[in-house]
C-alpha cells in the first residue's frame, strides 16, 4: 500500500487501514479516494448547461477495500459490508447484489450509505460486471451538507472503488458521467460539477467545466502574480440537505429553469418565418441561447449578429442579449409564449406537485415532485442564469489576462455579483450566508459568496494572502463567536484552501 503524498492524509490514512484490519481481521486491497470541492463561480447553471469554475479543496472520503471472490458454484449472491471508522454514528450495513436491479435504493429514506449504493449500481450498470463479495469501510472528511460536495465524493469514491474491485480501471471521463447519472439514484437532479470536478481535478489550479455540447474540463490557473492570494471556506454552519428539501428548494430550481428554457425556445422558435417550423424544445438555456445564435428566424436573433459563436467575447454578448430578451419574455409575470406555467400553477397550488410528470414525462424527466406554493419566479431566474454564466467566462477571461494589472478586484467583484444574483435572483442564500458574506468582505476579502447549492453551507472569499490571519480572527470573532458556536472547532468551519487534486486509487 503506497503512503499518500502529505502528512495529514498519510497520518489518517495509516488510521483507517488499522480500523479495517481490526474490523475484518484481513489487510484492505486498496484505498480509493475522491475529494470534495469549492466552487469559485458558476451556481445553479451546471444543469443549465452552462459551464462552471470549481476547484477540488483537500477534505475528502476515503474507502478502504478487501475484495473476495465469489466461488463460482456458489449459491449466494455477491454481498457488501458497509462499516464507517466513526461506526455510533454511521452504522454497519450489509446489502447483496441482485441480478435484475443490482441494488434497489430509497430515495426517499435518506441513510448515509445510499450515496455508497447509487456508485455500486451506477458504475456496475456501466461496467458490465458481477462484483466479488466486498468489506468496506469509508472515512470521509468533506463536512456534510456544507455545499462542498460531501454527497459526489462519497459517490465518486464509491464508485471508483467498485470498478477496481472488479479490475476495471474506468478512464476519467466515463467514470465522471457514470457518477453524475449515479447520483440521481439519491433523488436529487444533479448537475453534473461536483462529479466533474472530483474526479478530473488537477492539483494547483482550478476547472472550467463545461457540459455542452459535451463534458470537457480545462484548467485554469487564478494568476497568483499580480497579489498572492488564498481561497478561504467559512461554513455558514446551516445545514441544508439536498436530498431533504429538493422539493421546494433545488429541484423546484432544476424545474423552473428547465421551463424557462422551453418557454425562451418555444417564443424564439414561435417567431420563426416559416410557421411549419415545428418547434423545437430546448432542454437547456444553452440550447436556448444557441437556438438564438443559430437561428435567422427572428429579428431578435439577427440582434446577435446571427453568427455562430466564435469567440468567448460574442458568446458573452450573446448571453448580455439573451438577458435583455428573458426580461422582455417574462416581464410582469405574462409569459410571453406559453400560459402552461399559469394552468399549472391553480392545478397544483400548495400540493405536491407530483402531478407534474402528466404535463410532458421527458420534460420533467427524474425531477420528482416539488411544491409550487411558492409561486414560480422565472424572470428572476432566467436573469440570475444567464448573468451568471456570463460572470464564469468574464472571471476565465480575466485569468487568461496579460497579468500586468491588479485582477484580483477584478475577481473578487465578479465574485460579489454572483453572490448578489444568488440571493435577490434565485433566492438560494439564506439570512446567515448574507450575513457572513458582508462580514467576510468587511473582514479583508475581495470578493466572497456562497458555495454550492446554498440555502446554507459554506461561502467562498478571494482573500489576499498577507490579510488572511487577521481576516479569519476577524470572522471567528464576528460571526462563530457572536452566534454561540464553540470555537474550539474554528478549523473545520473555516479554513483557507488551495487547489488539490482529483480521485485516485492508492494500493
Ligand atoms: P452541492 O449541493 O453543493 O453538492 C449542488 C449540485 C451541483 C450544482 C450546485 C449548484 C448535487 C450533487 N450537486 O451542489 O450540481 O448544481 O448544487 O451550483 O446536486
Ligand atoms: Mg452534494
Amino acid at each position: 500500500m503506497s503512503a499518500p503524498v502529505d502528512g495529514a492524509s498519510s497520518e489518517r490514512h495509516q488510521r483507517l487501514l488499522r480500523s479495517f484490519k481490526a474490523r475484518f481481521g484481513v489487510d484492505a486491497s486498496f484505498v480509493a479516494r475522491s475529494p470534495g470541492r469549492v466552487n469559485i463561480i458558476g451556481e445553479h447553471i451546471d444543469y443549465c448547461g452552462f459551464s462552471v469554475l470549481p476547484m477540488a479543496v483537500d477534505r475528502d472520503v476515503l474507502i478502504a477495500v478487501a475484495a473476495k471472490s465469489v466461488a463460482a458454484d456458489s449459491a449466494h449472491a455477491p454481498t457488501v459490508v458497509l462499516t464507517n471508522i466513526d461506526p455510533e454514528k454511521y452504522h454497519d450495513a450489509t446489502f447483496e447484489y441482485t441480478k435484475d436491479s443490482i441494488v434497489d435504493i430509497d430515495a426517499t429514506k435518506h441513510a448515509w450509505h445510499n450515496y455508497f449504493k447509487c456508485g455500486y449500481k451506477g458504475i456496475l450498470e456501466d461496467i458490465g460486471k458481477v462484483p466479488p463479495h466486498l468489506e468496506i469501510m469509508i472515512d470521509g472528511n468533506v463536512p456534510a451538507g456544507a455545499g462542498l460536495s460531501s454527497s459526489s465524493a462519497f459517490v465518486c469514491a464509491s464508485a471508483l472503488s467498485v470498478a477496481y474491485a472488479c479490475g476495471v480501471t474506468p478512464n476519467k471521463r466515463d467514470l465522471t458521467e457514470t457518477a453524475i447519472r449515479a447520483e440521481r439514484y439519491s433523488g436529487v437532479q444533479t448537475g453534473g460539477m461536483d462529479q466533474s470536478i472530483s474526479i478530473m481535478a488537477t492539483p494547483s489550479s482550478a476547472l472550467l467545466i463545461d457540459f455542452y455540447p459535451s463534458l470537457n474540463a480545462t484548467p485554469v490557473l487564478i494568476p497568483p502574480h499580480t497579489r498572492p492570494y488564498k481561497f478561504v471556506v467559512a461554513n455558514s454552519l446551516v445545514t441544508s440537505e439536498k436530498h431533504v428539501t429538493a422539493a421546494r428548494n433545488y429541484n423546484l430550481r432544476v424545474l423552473e429553469t428547465r421551463l424557462a428554457a422551453r418557454l425562451l425556445g418555444a417564443w424564439v422558435s414561435a417567431g420563426s418565418a416559416d410557421d411549419s417550423v415545428a418547434v423545437p424544445r430546448a432542454k437547456t438555456l444553452r440550447e436556448v441561447l444557441d437556438l438564438f445564435l443559430d437561428s435567422q428566424a427572428t429579428g431578435l436573433a439577427a440582434g446577435f449578429n446571427g453568427a455562430r459563436v466564435g469567440s468567448r467575447a460574442e458568446f458573452i454578448n450573446g448571453l448580455r442579449n439573451l438577458e435583455a430578451v428573458a426580461e422582455l419574455v417574462f416581464k410582469d409575470g405574462v409569459y410571453g409564449c406559453d400560459d402552461a406555467v399559469t394552468a399549472l400553477q391553480e392545478k397544483y397550488k400548495g400540493e405536491y406537485a407530483a402531478g407534474w410528470v402528466d404535463v410532458e414525462k421527458e420534460f420533467c424527466a427524474g425531477i420528482g415532485g416539488v411544491y409550487l406554493d411558492g409561486g414560480l419566479d422565472l424572470k428572476k431566474r432566467v436573469r440570475h442564469v444567464l448573468s451568471e454564466a456570463r460572470r464564469v467566462l468574464e472571471f476565465v477571461e480575466v485569468c487568461g489576462g496579460s497579468g500586468e494589472a491588479d485582477v484580483l478586484d477584478s475577481l473578487g467583484s465578479l465574485m460579489n455579483a454572483s453572490q448578489k444574483s444568488c440571493s435577490q435572483d434565485f433566492n438560494c442564500s439564506c439570512p446567515e450566508l448574507d450575513e457572513l458574506t458582508a462580514l467576510c468582505l468587511a473582514s479583508g476579502a475581495v470578493g466572497s459568496r456562497l458555495t454550492g447549492a446554498g440555502w446554507g453551507g459554506c461561502t467562498v472569499s478571494l482573500v489576499p494572502e498577507e490579510l488572511v490571519e487577521d481576516f479569519i480572527a476577524k470572522v471567528v470573532e464576528g460571526y462563530y463567536a457572536k452566534h454561540g458556536h464553540d470555537v474550539k472547532d474554528v478549523g473545520d468551519w473555516i479554513f483557507a484552501t488551495i487547489p488539490g487534486s482529483g480521485a485516485l486509487i492508492f494500493e
